[in-house]
């Protein structure tokens, strides 16, 4: 009996587990959430296969700066490229082209023409009044004080009021703020690369697009590129300009930049595009270089500072105090930044970036090459 009592309480003992925990058991699965939900906002990685949460791999050493899609400006066709039947200065879009086409329409133009006219009145003047047939006898006056004081002393005022204005906005042309970005400019025959030694050094080689390649997002026949040069709109670039072979000049009209350049020289200039002026800016060279000096277009684009981190990270650079990328390839995949935002970059890249174009206007049976070459290996003119 004793046996029998002891066999059937141990087997009560030994099923109330199992009843205990076929009971409770759904009270873990419903738990579960709570248990997650506490865990993430902990900051714990969630072990549950079943809700698989993408953590983003943050390490020290990449840059926290987030990598948007690129996005290309479209040009507008009535600011920074020339229009149909234009003959005046383009829209300004920095401040010194403001000042500079301020001082022309308003100083030089009117002095000009009022100049011009009162010339042309006074000859018109002398010729009717003091023409032979109305004046057998002829004058013999040979001084007259107060007019030779007039047009002497008239000329100087005016050189002088030109003069004021005129010297203001030289000096704030050589006098530039801070360079919040520096970028090499070098020309070559017949392209213009673009260095930026405060990002890593990269460099980025801009051919005009052929017309077939082209569309009109990327520009007008003969201004369109393959690649821009890309700078953040408020920012005060700095172009260092330079050439690998023979004097080009760099210019961008809407800027009221020119500079020539040199092979063997570092030319100096700068600019800045205003915040709220993004856009697409083009110019061409300015210095007869060759046969192919109108094929060598220059394209600017002013994009958000936010724009601009991405692309440089599209580029395999880095922006100034950022730490620096692990792997500075942009094909790496150690660089999930970097990565992610390459593909992005493909749209405005009608043509094979960096590869020359070929113009069926000229018969040239070697292409331009592109070359890397720093100007800083630029042996100078040969001896
Ligand atoms: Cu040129």
């Amino acid at each position: 009996m004793k046996s029998l009592k002891t066999i059937l309480l141990a087997a009560i003992l030994a099923a109330a587990p199992a009843a205990l925990s076929a009971q409770s058991a759904p009270a873990p699965a419903a738990a579960t959430p709570a248990t997650a939900a506490a865990n993430a906002a902990a900051g714990a990685p969630v072990a549950t296969s079943a809700t698989p949460v993408e953590t983003p791999v943050v390490s020290a050493a990449q840059p926290a700066v987030p990598a948007p899609a690129i996005r290309h400006y479209a040009p507008n066709p009535e600011v920074g490229q020339p229009v149909e039947r234009g003959f005046a200065l383009q829209p300004q879009v920095t401040e010194i082209g403001q000042d500079a086409k301020w001082m022309h329409n308003v100083v030089l133009m009117p002095i000009i023409t009022v100049i011009s006219l009162l010339v042309l009145a006074l000859l018109l003047w002398v010729m009717v009044r003091y023409r032979a047939k109305a004046n057998p006898v002829p004058s013999r006056t040979s001084h007259n004080t107060t007019i030779e004081i007039i047009w002497t002393l008239l000329p100087v005022l005016l050189l002088l009021v030109i003069a004021v204005p005129s010297i203001k906005l030289l000096a704030k042309q050589y006098a530039p703020p801070k360079a919040d970005l520096t970028i090499k400019v070098i020309g070559n025959q017949w392209y213009w690369t673009y260095q930026y030694p405060d990002n890593g050094d990269f460099e980025v080689v801009s051919n005009m697009l052929a017309e077939d390649k082209r569309t009109p997002a990327d520009g007008p026949r003969l201004l369109a590129v393959d690649e821009r040069m890309v700078v953040p709109a408020g920012a005060v670039v700095k172009l260092i300009v330079t050439s690998n072979d023979v004097i080009h000049s760099f210019a961008v009209p809407a800027f009221w930049t020119k500079m020539d350049a040199v092979p063997g020289r570092l030319n100096e200039t700068w600019f800045q595009v205003p915040a709220d002026k993004t856009g697409v800016y083009f110019g061409q060279c300015s210095e007869l270089c060759g046969a192919r000096h109108a094929y060598m277009p220059i394209a600017v684009e002013a994009v958000t500072p936010t724009q601009f981190a991405a692309w440089i990270a599209s580029k395999g650079g880095t922006m100034p105090g950022a730490a620096p990328a692990a792997n500075p390839d942009a094909t790496s995949p150690a660089s999930p930044a970097t990565a992610a935002a390459a593909p992005a970059a493909a749209p405005l890249a009608t043509g094979a970036p960096g590869a020359p174009v070929s113009d069926p206007t000229v018969n040239e049976t070697a292409a331009p090459a592109t070359t890397s070459q720093g100007a800083t290996q630029n042996t100078g003119p040969a001896q």
